[in-house]
């Protein structure tokens, strides 16, 4: 568990890779598992990642991680603009949170520019495709102090 990363992604990001690459580029979730994998193990972590389209499921995941792992990283999708009960779950976290989104929301509709997840946030990364995960999970090794094979 204390080197756990903790990988979380909301509504919708099943699909990536199938739809809209424009925005979210053509890697599958499968792709961006792999990847955070790699990047945790080269810091001596591990990884634990899930996606679900249910709010419930994903603050069930944050309690369950909120002490005593490495991190967390989420990328809440829509629920980022929407969910006070997600912001709520973060809020309880002991542990560094990393809110991580594929498009720059900022660049996006006016309704996406608005984040109740970042006001638990540690820090947040957006624009930066599916590489911000794994910039998201090498921050979270770079915040205990390990050293990297890579
Ligand atoms: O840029 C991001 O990562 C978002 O969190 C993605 C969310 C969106 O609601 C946020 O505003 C920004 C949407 C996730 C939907 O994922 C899809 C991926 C591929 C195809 C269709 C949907």
């Amino acid at each position: 568990m204390n080197d756990t990363i903790l990988i979380l992604n909301g509504p919708n990001l099943n699909l990536l890779g199938k739809r809209q690459p424009e925005i979210y580029g053509h890697e599958t979730l499968g792709d961006v598992e792999a990847l955070c994998r790699a990047e945790a193990e080269a810091f001596g972590l591990t990884v634990d990642f899930h996606q679900s389209n249910a709010e419930h499921q994903i603050i069930d995941w944050i309690h369950q991680y909120r002490v005593g792992s490495a991190g967390i990283v989420i990328n809440p999708g829509a629920f980022t603009h929407t969910s006070i009960a997600i912001l709520d779950a973060l809020a309880t976290c002991e542990v560094p949170i990393v809110e991580c989104h594929i498009s720059n929301v900022h660049k996006r509709e006016a309704f996406r520019h608005h984040s109740y997840v970042s006001l638990a946030a540690t820090a947040v990364l957006a624009g930066f495709g599916t590489h911000g995960y794994v910039l998201a999970v090498r921050h979270i090794s770079h915040l205990r102090g390990l050293q990297g094979q890579v």
